[in-house]
């Protein structure tokens, strides 16, 4: 786990904890023993701290932070480093994140590789700093970056942290061992620097300073505790003395480490880590994937194809004629175009991924494609034509994926020659910039197909999860209960503005109404339509009236509210008041003055109960995918650890209780058999072992 060697009067501690070099208790003893041995040997005259393997040091070890900590602490393993009777030199390769930043501070010097990055991402996993990173960072940076760096969690590159005065040299990648071997022996015998710990405080920045970095912090968090913290670290690690500041910071930390909100982070980390790789897959072979096609150029396909060649592969573009092709291609240019406004690309990145589209109204196009993604019209019958052309010229082995968010992916593939390479894609709009790919097997996908569809996710560096076949998938069959529930809440005495208000407050990015406006009414009444066509009958009665009165949301300067053309301030509407007082007699719900909460229980709690459903009839792959679904697809609090994390942390026998008072009132539908076993467990993955085992997946069941 660390190794010392020497090189003349210089020693070389190499730490090697694959895969990413994480400090757990292990590695801090051993590094605190490392640093008393080095101070014991007389011909050591400084030291060199680097990391084996792919990166420095990628913090403290994550794993541990759901129990006790154990002795040594990180502040004292550091502080050991910093008070050596030799300099320390850390040289970084990699990442040197959180604790492993917080190491490499407490050396008295700092090289780093030039592709290096460096950062306190601990807000993002709901915590501060906790050995030191706050103070020592706020005396050795600008006050601003400081706040940056520890309210954000971004990190900076190897050149920034070198003009910010976070390091003292960057060297190309492959010369780091031997630049900073050189660097060690130069400063041999020379006065070690005074310790950043020791450093004067600078003078704080006046509180106009404070304010207005607490407002733009809170704005930001929204509802996120751990930012607002961090600001409190650096402000009192420049205002208090050094030993106070250190004491402030570590405690703030310990707190913060045992609280909901780092638990709900913690758990996202995870849960976004394991999905790309689901374990019945493992040993699964995957096909190589080096072009891909997409059939259709509106909104979908074009971000599919940007999403594609961000990832570097190149693309076909597909569309039925010449006029829709243009179309294709003006689309997927704008999206580049406006990466390249926004800085996001420069030119020659901006010209690169431009190229390697061929845009084509020709089938034949794609004989040697490994995947197409279809993404034409959502009707099942213009899906069915574009497979029957796709199954007439492509190879026998080319995966065909359909990014259907409703249909039936078996109705698509049944017809098709080889059913085995037909599997649902769905990605969200815009979908180069969504993360989340829900991936839908037919009953007939083989496991290879699967598989690749994983890597292709992976390659296209998105969240992927597993959905089964029923009506919206697991995101959108959420969605509509959300939808159902906002108006139940309209019907009985709430207005669209509270409503909206309280789901903001919760945390939700917009509310539910405001959300419809911005994307328009007219593609969920689509939808609707679509599933009365199937005998379903979808809870809408104010949004059909809408939809009829040609209310379509921001587009049309009317929907759920009023807009003046050309401006998207939402007005509370009087037409839309008259439709819900009129939907309401019929509706006969009791009228209730709603508060936030009660807002957020109606709305929440029910899709909880329909995630729950989710999991009895076995369509998603545990608790932890729904979590991902609605946190990187619908923008559901990450500081709550997604939907179904979030109930188990407000207790799932309160929010049975709950959602039975409801019931009895019509107000949604009585929890189901799932929710009620996981409610007497207190837990969601023991009931779903039992319910999964009995669950029999039905197609189309809703
Ligand atoms: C901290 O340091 C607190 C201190 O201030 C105070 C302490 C007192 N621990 O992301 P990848 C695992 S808070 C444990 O796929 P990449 C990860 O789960 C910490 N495990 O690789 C995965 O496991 P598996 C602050 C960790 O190349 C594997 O490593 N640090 C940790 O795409 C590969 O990870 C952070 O927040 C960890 N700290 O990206 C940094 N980190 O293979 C978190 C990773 O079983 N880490 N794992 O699925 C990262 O941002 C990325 O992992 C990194 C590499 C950029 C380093």
């Amino acid at each position: 786990m660390l190794n010392i060697e020497q090189e003349g009067h210089v020693a070389i501690v190499t730490l090697d904890n694959p895969p990413v070099n994480a400090i757990g208790q292990a590695m801090r003893q051993e590094l605190q023993q490392a640093v008393a041995f080095i101070d014991s040997q007389e011909s050591v005259q400084a030291v060199v701290l680097i990391a084996a393997g792919r990166t420095f040091i990628a913090g403290a070890d994550i794993t541990e932070f759901g129990k006790p900590p154990e002795p040594p602490h990180l502040p004292d393993v550091i502080a050991s480093i910093e008070q050596a009777d030799k300099p320390w030199v850390a040289a970084i390769h990699g990442s040197a994140l959180g604790g492993g930043l917080e190491i490499a501070l407490g050396c008295h010097y700092r090289i780093a590789a030039h592709s290096a990055r460096l950062g306190l991402p601990e807000v993002t996993l709901g915590l501060v700093p906790g050995a030191g990173g706050s103070v020592r960072l706020s005396r050795l940076l600008s006050a601003e970056n400081a706040v940056a760096m520890v309210t954000s969690g971004k990190p900076v590159t190897a050149t920034e942290a070198l003009e910010n005065g976070l390091i003292d040299l960057v060297t190309a990648d492959e010369d780091l061992r031997r630049t900073a071997l050189d660097f060690a022996g130069q400063i041999i015998g020379k006065a070690l620097p005074t310790g950043l710990r020791y450093r004067e405080p600078l003078e704080s920045p006046d509180t106009g300073f404070w304010e207005a970095q607490t407002q733009q912090i809170a704005r930001r968090a929204r509802g996120q505790v751990s930012p607002l913290r961090a600001l409190d670290c650096v402000r009192q690690g420049i205002e208090l003395s050094v030993e106070e500041a250190l004491a402030h910071e570590r405690k703030t930390f310990l707190e913060l480490r045992a609280s909901d909100q780092a638990a709900a982070l913690r758990h996202v980390f995870f849960a976004e880590r394991a999905a790309p790789r689901p374990p019945e897959l493992k040993d699964i072979a995957v096909r190589a994937v080096r072009s891909v096609a997409v059939i259709g150029g509106g909104t979908m396909g074009a971000g599919i194809a940007a999403a594609l060649r961000d990832a570097n592969l190149p693309v076909v573009l597909i569309e039925r004629d010449e006029a829709a092709l243009q179309r294709g291609r003006e689309n997927v240019a704008r999206i580049f175009n406006s990466a390249l406004k926004r800085g996001r690309l420069n030119e020659a990145q901006c010209k690169a991924r431009l190229e390697a589209i061929t845009y084509s109204v020709d089938y034949a196009a794609l004989a040697d494609i490994d995947v197409v993604i279809e993404a034409v019209f959502e009707d099942l019958d213009v899906k069915r034509a574009v497979f029957d052309q796709l199954d007439a010229v492509c190879r026998s082995d080319t995966i065909l994926a359909t990014n259907t968010s409703y249909l039936d992916p078996d109705a698509i593939a049944s017809r098709s020659r080889h059913p085995g390479r037909v599997l649902g894609l769905h990605f969200f709009s815009p979908a180069n910039v969504m993360k989340l790919l829900e991936i839908i097997p037919t009953q007939t996908t083989q496991t290879e197909v699967l598989a690749t569809a994983f890597a292709l996710a992976r390659t296209l560096r998105k969240i992927p999860v597993q959905a089964g076949i029923c009506d919206g998938f697991i995101g959108n069959r959420i969605l509509k209960v959300t939808r159902a529930q906002a108006e139940r809440l309209l019907l009985s005495g709430a207005t669209p503005a509270e409503v909206d208000r309280a789901m903001r407050a919760f945390g939700m990015p917009m509310g539910p109404f405001e959300a419809q406006d911005l994307g328009g009414l007219d593609i969920a009444a689509f939808q609707r339509s679509a599933a009365r066509g199937r005998g379903d009958s979808p809870f809408a009665p104010v949004a059909d009236k809408l939809v009829a009165m040609n209310r379509l949301g921001q587009k049309s300067s009317a929907g759920w509210y009023d807009y003046v053309p050309g401006d998207r301030t939402s007005q509370p509407s009087e037409t839309v008041a008259a439709i819900i007082s009129e939907q309401s007699t019929s509706a006969g719900l009791s009228v209730t003055n709603y508060s936030d909460l009660d807002i957020v229980d109606h709305i929440v709690l029910p899709m909880i109960n329909e995630g729950a459903r989710i999991l009895e009839e076995g369509l998603a792959s545990g608790a932890q995918d729904i979590d991902l679904v609605e946190i990187h697809g619908y923008g559901f609090p990450r500081w709550r650890g997604g939907l179904m994390h979030h109930a188990q942390t407000v207790g799932l026998a309160g929010i049975v209780a709950k959602l039975q008072a409801m019931a009895a009132l019509r107000m949604c539908d009585e929890p189901c058999t799932y929710l009620l076993d996981a409610a007497r467990d207190a837990a969601w993955d023991t009931a779903r072992d039992t319910a999964r085992d009995a669950a029999k997946v039905e197609s189309f069941a809703k």
